[in-house]
């Protein structure tokens, strides 16, 4: 079981079976990691996402992958940063939560996350790294034979440094 952070674009992976969309509450696509998701998969992914009549903040839901060279893709919907007081770390931590529940309810035993809600959403992203990796590690140690790989994909080397260093600190902490 490997947990890991690298840098990447998450729709150029070939060795997972499901990547993670950071989207928004009507899941008919926008910019970001979502734009690179849609655009990469092609338009049979957004023709499945206006059958599933949106998602909620906190919550995710499943597709297929199209033309992405994974089996699925797992949509959730992170909070906007409104200061740190709004929730936006219960919300973010459900989100991880919520993706991961729905791969072990699908036999997906790696998974590709992006830093969900730390580009348009505004959360800083050394605090999500921090709320991320901990929820990850937290659904592990209850699943323990559910995953082979769950990875960060990282977009810029600023956001790869935090999260290599979080796992780091929770792996040193546990061996
Ligand atoms: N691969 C991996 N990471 C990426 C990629 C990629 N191809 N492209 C961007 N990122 P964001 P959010 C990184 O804004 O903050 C959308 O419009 C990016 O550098 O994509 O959750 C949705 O429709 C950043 O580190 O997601 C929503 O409306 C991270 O992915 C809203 O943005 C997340 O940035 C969601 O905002």
């Amino acid at each position: 079981m490997e947990i890991s952070a690298i840098k990447g674009d998450i729709t150029k992976q070939t060795d997972v079976e499901a990547i993670v969309n950071a989207a928004n509450e009507s899941l008919l696509g926008g910019g970001g990691v979502d734009g690179a998701i849609h655009y990469a998969a092609g338009p049979g992914l957004l023709k499945e996402c206006r059958t599933l009549g949106g998602c909620r903040m906190g919550e995710a839901k499943i597709t297929g992958a199209y033309n992405l060279p994974c089996k699925y893709v797992i949509h959730t919907v992170g909070p906007r940063w409104h200061g740190g007081n709004n929730g936006e770390e219960r919300l973010l931590r459900s989100c991880y939560v919520s993706c991961l529940e729905l791969a072990v309810k699908n036999g997906i035993r790696t998974i590709d996350f992006p830093s969900i809600s730390t580009g348009a959403f505004g959360y800083p992203v050394e605090d999500a790294s921090n709320v991320a990796v901990a929820a990850v590690y937290e659904f592990v140690k209850d699943h323990p034979d559910e995953f082979d790989m769950i990875r960060w994909v990282c977009f810029d080397n600023n956001t790869l440094r935090y999260y290599s260093r979080q796992i780091g600190l929770i792996q040193k902490q546990l061996s």
